[in-house]
């Protein structure tokens, strides 16, 4: 067979491209990461020819034998890591996970509270846009305006008010972390599921960085590529005592016999078709990375190299949505500057500097433009810059946002930006 460079050189060729950008930027949008040559090898296997519909066991194809422990192996490394009793490694995404969430939990109609997307929430928690809003009904919490924070007291008399019959914790663009147990008070009182989306967050929770939601929340979701550095996909947790949190609860209500079988058929066959078998493989590999303790200490080094960046920016008399981070992204209000997240995206990207623009609470700005941006450690921690370097990074974001349309001053600091990423060699291969 012909390699993918002899077969068909021009998608070799973008895939080349894509390989030096990452090389050679700084990439500090918050929610990516870069999986080792391990997971993506995974990745890149014959497995994405296997078709496995069902579970390991219990299949609807023949020749499942090895799937099946791949399959096997990446659940008991999940339910290691975060000390669940259940995990369901088949989402294709975390919005796929979201999905099964919803379809084992509600039903059409039924109310969801969850935090705004306004206010760093994610589409999937009840966005009209999205399946979640349009299928259920969606109420908002939100932050404060002077803190930036979540106030327990308004959700709790908010979810006293609408009574759903699901809270969502999890953000995409809030810096702090949560309440867990504020928030299982408030679910048991209005008697809701709890449930937890730890995308952005779950390899900060899995060496205990953050809080953990395991215990606490009835389910959990998470995306297996942002701060758990595997492939992209999805994933859902119960954390121990399943049968306590959801067996019993989901039996009063007479939804339920089997919790487990119901969150399984809620993948599969309800919302998804045959499993990723390649990307299952990757987050097997992924977990076993995360499992050893070169994890726990760069976790560690994700949030002191976030809590850097958010003094160096204070430092330089930039505003930051609560005022600082406690997990592993910062949120830049950029209107005390005279700027809008479009042109500080667009010429940041110029100088070799990834980050996304990203709304701020109560912003006067459409999501085209938005009054902030969004900047996330998780990435070039994994390069091996610490904190002298993310000193350096800030201080060259304010160089560029300082002048953001002088083409010279950009062109200096690309050079700067390609000079550190040589510093810090990322990816050797194109293929695997
Ligand atoms: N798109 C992701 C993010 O950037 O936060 C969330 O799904």
């Amino acid at each position: 067979m012909k390699s993918l460079k002899e077969q068909d050189p021009e998608i070799y060729d973008y895939i080349e491209k894509e390989t030096q950008r990452q090389n050679d930027n700084f990439e500090l949008i918050a929610s990516e990461n870069f999986a080792s040559k391990a997971t993506i090898s995974a990745m890149g296997s014959v497995l994405t020819n296997k078709y496995a519909e069902g579970y390991p066991g219990k299949r609807y194809y023949g020749g499942c034998e090895f799937v099946d422990e791949i399959e096997d192996i990446a659940r008991d490394r999940a339910k290691k890591l975060f000390k669940a009793d259940y995990a369901n490694v088949q989402p294709h995404s975390g919005a796929s996970a979201n999905a099964a969430i919803y379809l084992a939990f509600m039903s059409p109609g039924d109310t969801l509270l969850g935090l705004d997307l306004a206010h760093g929430g994610h589409l999937t928690h009840g966005s009209p846009v999205n399946f979640s809003g349009i299928t259920y009904k969606a109420e908002f919490y939100g932050v404060e305006k002077d803190t930036g924070r979540i106030d327990m007291d308004k959700v709790r008399d908010k979810a006293k008010k609408v009574k759903p019959r699901m809270i969502s914790i999890g953000a995409s663009a809030y810096p702090r972390d949560f309440d867990y147990e504020a928030f299982r008070e408030i679910a048991d009182e209005v008697g809701a599921f709890l449930w937890m989306d730890m995308a952005h967050t779950a390899g900060l929770i899995a060496t205990g960085e953050l809080n953990d939601p395991l215990q606490l929340c009835d389910v959990v979701s998470t995306t297996t590529h942002k701060t758990l550095r595997g492939p992209r996909g999805g994933m859902i947790l119960v954390g121990k005592d399943g049968e306590n949190k959801l067996g019993v609860t989901a039996r009063k209500s007479g939804r339920v016999k089997n919790w487990s079988e119901v969150l399984d058929s809620a993948v599969f066959p309800g919302s998804q078709g045959g499993p990723l078998m390649h990307v299952i493989a990757g987050k097997a590999v992924a977990f076993g990375e995360a499992l050893q303790p070169e994890f726990v200490s760069y976790q560690k080094q994700v949030r002191l190299n976030a809590t850097a960046m958010a003094n160096a920016f204070t430092n330089r008399g930039y505003d930051l949505v609560s005022g600082g981070t406690d997990n592993h992204l910062i949120l830049v209000d950029l209107r005390s500057k005279g700027l809008n997240g479009k042109i500080a995206e667009e010429s940041l990207d110029r100088a070799g500097i990834t980050v996304n623009k990203n709304m701020v609470p109560f912003d006067t700005e459409s999501p085209f433009v938005t009054s902030g941006i969004r900047i996330g450690t998780p990435a070039l921690t994994t390069r091996g810059f610490g904190k002298e370097q993310f000193e350096q990074v800030a201080e060259l974001i304010d160089k560029v946002l300082q002048d953001p349309e002088n083409e010279e001053r950009l062109n200096s600091i690309r050079s700067e930006v390609q000079a550190m990423c040589e510093e810090f060699p990322l990816y050797d291969f194109v293929t695997v």
